[in-house]
């Protein structure tokens, strides 16, 4: 036993209870408890993840008894995108801030394989950010709009023979990080025997590749009933419309068919206030704490790890957060001070080689310069000799005509005597 459990023991053994002998008040934490969250509302965020026509905004609509005026989406995206609309709703006196997140173009690739990047990532996103704030000096977390995701509701097209291995896929991928209540859309379309095949044949497949849905809790007492009963009624087949009827006295959320009509809120047509029930009246806090305690613990302890955080040494001794922030504050300081060292000795290097380079070109000019030197003055030196012939020969000549002039004065001379 370490020193720690030992002491944790110690500390458990000596609690002792006592009886209060008059009123203290502290019964009232549960009412704090319950005014504080109605005072500061509720935050809950659905993602639903299906192919594109399936359904999905029908559904929200009717889920929440209002109209959220939602788009169809087109058919050619080249990637999936997903697309997050935030509404605030109150009813009675509390108020919900609900946040719908659609996959845009899902299943309509023809190359699917990266079609649950896009829902990965935007999980992954929305954790980091609560991370980001958390993580930081001056939080405000009692005012952060927290956009991490509760619930996916994946919508599982209704062909009565199983799941596409798009839908395997994807929801392996997100089984660790969300919790996944599947739904068979558009249930009006199977009949009532096809459905109970196909759901099973959905579970089977769902178990057989090691796919984990949400379970709804059944560690509370004033629970347990129901959610076991709901357990085994999944996958829940459900039917959306935005139409009414007159039903006796109500207006009834139906679709109307040439041969009847389904009505939305019948537990004999589909499964949808069974999934209303789960989803919104029975277990929305207990969505809101899993997604906290065990999603995005999971996903902030493989983030502090990849940052190099620990709890533990190698010796499996407590690590304290400063420790390791020290541990790793010396060896960043360590490695920059060896690449400041390998930087100045590249520049060092760098320096030489190119004076090298600049003494080499000097060189060069110099033998350039020599050489035309050279050539200059053997020309100056022709030049010269040229000159001075010519200087020879203009002087022989003068001397030459002078001579001549000299001649021919003489030779008249002697003529004329
Ligand atoms: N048969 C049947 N049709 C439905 C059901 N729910 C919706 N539809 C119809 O399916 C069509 C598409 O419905 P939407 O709710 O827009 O589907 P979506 O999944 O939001 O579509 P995108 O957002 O474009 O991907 C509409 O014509 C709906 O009337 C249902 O439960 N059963
Ligand atoms: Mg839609």
């Amino acid at each position: 036993m370490s020193a720690i459990e030992v002491q944790r023991t110690n500390v458990e053994n000596n609690l002792r209870n006592l009886k209060l002998s008059g009123h203290v008040g502290f019964d009232s934490l549960p009412e704090q408890l319950v005014s504080k969250s109605i005072q500061n509302g509720f935050i809950f965020n659905i993602l639903c993840i299906g192919e594109t026509g399936l359904g999905k905004s029908t559904l929200m609509d009717s889920l929440f008894n209002t109209s959220f005026e939602s788009t169809p989406s087109p058919h050619n995206l080249p990637t999936v995108k997903l697309k997050a609309h935030t509404y605030e709703l109150q009813e009675s006196n509390v108020r919900l801030k609900l946040t719908i997140v659609d996959t845009v173009g899902y299943g309509d690739q023809i190359n699917k394989e990266e079609s649950y990047k896009a829902v990965v990532d935007y999980i992954d996103a929305q954790f980091e950010a609560y991370l980001q704030e958390e993580l930081k000096i001056k939080r405000s977390l009692s005012v952060y709009h927290d956009t991490r995701i509760h619930v996916c509701l994946y919508f599982i097209c209704p062909t009565g023979h199983g799941l596409k291995s798009l839908d395997l896929v994807c929801m392996k991928k997100l089984d660790t990080k969300v919790n996944i209540i599947p739904i068979i859309a558009k249930a009006d379309t199977i009949s009532k025997t096809e459905l109970q095949k196909f759901k099973s044949k959905i579970m089977q497949e769902l178990t057989a590749n090691g796919v984990e849905i949400y379970q709804f809790p059944v560690d509370d007492e004033s629970v347990l009933e129901i959610n076991k009963s709901m357990n085994a009624h999944a996958p829940f087949a459900v039917v959306g419309s935005t139409d009414f009827i007159r039903v006796g006295n109500k207006m009834q959320r139906t679709r109307q068919y040439p041969w009847g009509n389904v009505q939305v809120e019948n537990e004999a047509h589909c499964d949808f206030v069974k999934l209303r029930e789960m989803l919104i009246r029975t277990n929305m806090e207990d969505m809101r704490e899993k997604t906290h305690c065990r999603h995005y613990e999971l996903y902030r302890k493989k983030r502090l790890e990849q940052m190099g955080f620990t709890d533990v040494d190698s010796e499996n001794k407590p690590v304290s957060f400063q420790q390791t922030f020290e541990a790793k504050r010396s060896t960043h300081l360590q490695e920059l001070q060896q690449k400041e060292d390998e930087m100045r000795q590249m520049f060092v290097l760098r320096v030489k080689e190119k004076e090298a380079e600049l003494k080499e070109q000097e060189r060069e000019l110099q033998e350039r310069f020599d050489k035309h030197k050279r050539g200059h003055q053997d020309e100056k030196k022709k030049l010269e000799e040229a000159r001075k012939k010519l200087e020879d020969d203009l002087m022989e000549f003068n001397r030459r005509k002078s001579q001549f002039s000299y001649h021919t004065m003489t030779l008249g001379k002697s003529k004329k005597k």
